[in-house]
């Protein structure tokens, strides 16, 4: 299954250790093909090579779009060596062999990333570098196939290795490679139009994306994990600069995440927010006064919790919260900006991760969300529905105040990032009590409202912080139970979206109950 190695074709659009890799090839006696630039390159370095045009009888055309698209090139790469028939064709046809293809395409995704205008990208749109690259790697039995610079060094290993020769195994995982090359070059180009067009649910082959790095490991040491980037346009975890500290692990980036689309859902020209995250749920938000204020009282809520967390905030970090953040073990920071000071206090702990955003994503913006199981991938648009859009009906007797009705969308807003079943109390723009990933709504509320009066002691402080607060619930009550725990705690006013059978059951609980009740009409359920 050995293949000597006598003729390649070389067509790089990145030219990086194509001389020397060209000359150690030259030298082993390997015959030589190449098309426009990379000829030339290779020709000026004194090593000699045929012009592809001379191979095809046809000179570069249309820009370069047609250049190596021709029966003796393709059919140089797929011809399958000893297929009599196959054999004959060349023969007849004067088609010669090619053993090693050398490609790198058109950089279509650095022309996206420099935001070049449309007709430059299209151009960029590389036809005749697939088309050969999934030729030879279809014949991988015959052709070997380089699509990455790293492989240059393989290949001149194998060639010493094996008397300049390939092996099967290699031409098999060059193929894998090779396809897995144009699959992310073709979605790259389908997120670019489906991003030109407003199309907000792009075809599930598009998602995909590059991979950005691979990771130490998955949720657990034992499990492998990588980090891909779709392309998409938001601000974020995959966008963000590192500032400083070690490499996220895959359990960071999806909090982070979390934490980042939480603190965005506060306007930074209203407030300052701080969102602090723990295993993808929220253990303390608090937005308004100082960016330092809204951490502290983020912090009160779930001090214990806050531990290793990981901290989100809406506007620039400043030097006053970054010193706060650092007294306790946090995980990692992302903030749209940091100013100097700040970034010098958090240098002072190594391992701290400091993301840097440059913007927060939009939390009405529309996009795709996608989760596997097993066989199948699930796939919806954003929950980008916002409260301050929602048309909030007050159904009992009381009212809220203008404070009860500031604290309900507060709590609303953070409720749709905890996992359901979720319950939060809130009081003077700061989370008291988040109930989280319950199976039961009720055992949601007496979380929320144990873990409430538990900070409560701890802080010493006379009575639970749910005293006087009011609560947020992701869906409908279906009965009266988890209202009326929310009303033993002492919360005095709730938002949900209603809609449960016995919402009059519900209503009519709460008004007994003294509490003012708004329905939102909107569910968030998030699993
Ligand atoms: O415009 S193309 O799609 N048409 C072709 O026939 C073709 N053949 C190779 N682009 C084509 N290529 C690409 O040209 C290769 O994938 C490579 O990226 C680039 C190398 O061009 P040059 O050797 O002129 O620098």
């Amino acid at each position: 299954d050995a293949r000597v190695l006598k003729r390649a074709l070389l067509s790089v659009s990145d030219k990086t250790g194509l001389i020397d890799f060209a000359r150690a090839l030259s030298a082993r006696g390997v015959a030589l093909v190449s098309t426009g630039g990379t000829r030339k390159a290779i020709a000026n370095a004194g090593i000699p090579v045929v012009d592809v045009a001379d191979v095809t009888g046809f000179p570069e055309m249309m820009d370069g779009r047609v250049k190596t698209l021709h029966p003796k090139v393709h059919g140089g790469l797929l011809a399958i060596r000893e297929n009599p028939e196959h054999e004959a064709a060349m023969l007849a046809h004067g088609i010669e062999p090619i053993d090693l293809l050398v490609v790198n395409l058109y950089p279509f995704e650095a022309t996206v990333a420099k935001g070049a205008d449309w007709d430059e990208t299209i151009e960029n749109i590389d036809i005749g570098g697939p088309a050969m690259i999934r030729a030879a790697a279809k014949n991988h039995d015959d052709v070997a196939v380089v699509v990455d610079v790293a492989d240059y060094a393989t290949i001149l290993a194998a060639l010493e290795a094996h008397d300049g020769a390939t092996t099967r195994s290699l031409r098999k995982k060059l193929a894998q490679k090779a396809y897995a090359r144009t699959a992310a070059y073709d979605s790259a180009i389908s997120n670019w139009l489906a991003q030109a067009i407003g199309e907000d649910t792009p075809d599930y082959r598009a998602v995909g994306g590059k991979l950005s790095e691979p990771m130490r490991y998955g949720e657990n040491p034992h499990q492998k994990a990588g980090f891909y980037l779709t392309g998409e346009n938001r601000p974020g975890v995959a966008t963000a600069r590192q500032v400083q500290g070690k490499q996220l692990s895959y359990n960071n980036v999806n909090d982070t995440d979390a934490a980042f689309e939480l603190a965005s859902e506060f306007d930074p020209a209203r407030t300052a927010a701080v969102a602090i995250i723990k295993h993808s749920n929220p253990c303390g938000v608090a937005e308004g006064g100082s960016l330092k204020d809204a951490y502290l009282r983020a912090l009160a809520c779930d001090p214990v919790s806050a531990f290793g967390g990981i901290v989100a905030l809406n506007r620039k970090l400043d030097a006053a919260s970054a010193a706060e953040i650092v007294k306790i073990f946090t995980e990692v920071i992302i903030a749209p900006d940091a100013d100097e000071e700040a970034i010098a206090l958090i240098a002072a702990k190594k391992n701290l991760r400091l993301l840097l955003t440059g913007a927060l994503p939009d939390p009405r913006k529309s996009g795709l969300t996608v989760r596997s199981v097993s066989g199948g991938l699930l796939f919806q648009s954003r929950d980008n529905a916002v409260v301050d859009d929602m048309e909030l009906k007050v159904v009992t007797k009381r009212a809220p105040t203008a404070r009860e009705l500031a604290d309900l969308k507060f709590a609303f807003r953070i409720a749709k990032h905890v996992k359901s079943n979720a319950i939060v109390y809130a009081k003077d723009g700061a989370t008291v009590g988040i109930g989280a990933g319950q199976m039961s709504r009720v055992d949601s509320s007496r979380i929320a409202a144990w873990k409430a009066a538990e900070a409560a002691k701890a802080a010493g402080l006379p009575e639970s912080l749910t005293k006087g607060s009011v609560v947020a619930s992701d869906a409908f009550f279906p009965f009266a139970d988890g209202l009326l725990a929310a009303a033993e705690a002492g919360a005095t006013a709730v938002i949900q979206p209603g809609g449960s059978m016995r919402d009059e059951d519900v209503i009519k609980a709460a008004d007994e109950a003294g509490l003012a009740m708004v329905l939102t009409g909107h569910r968030h359920f998030r699993h």
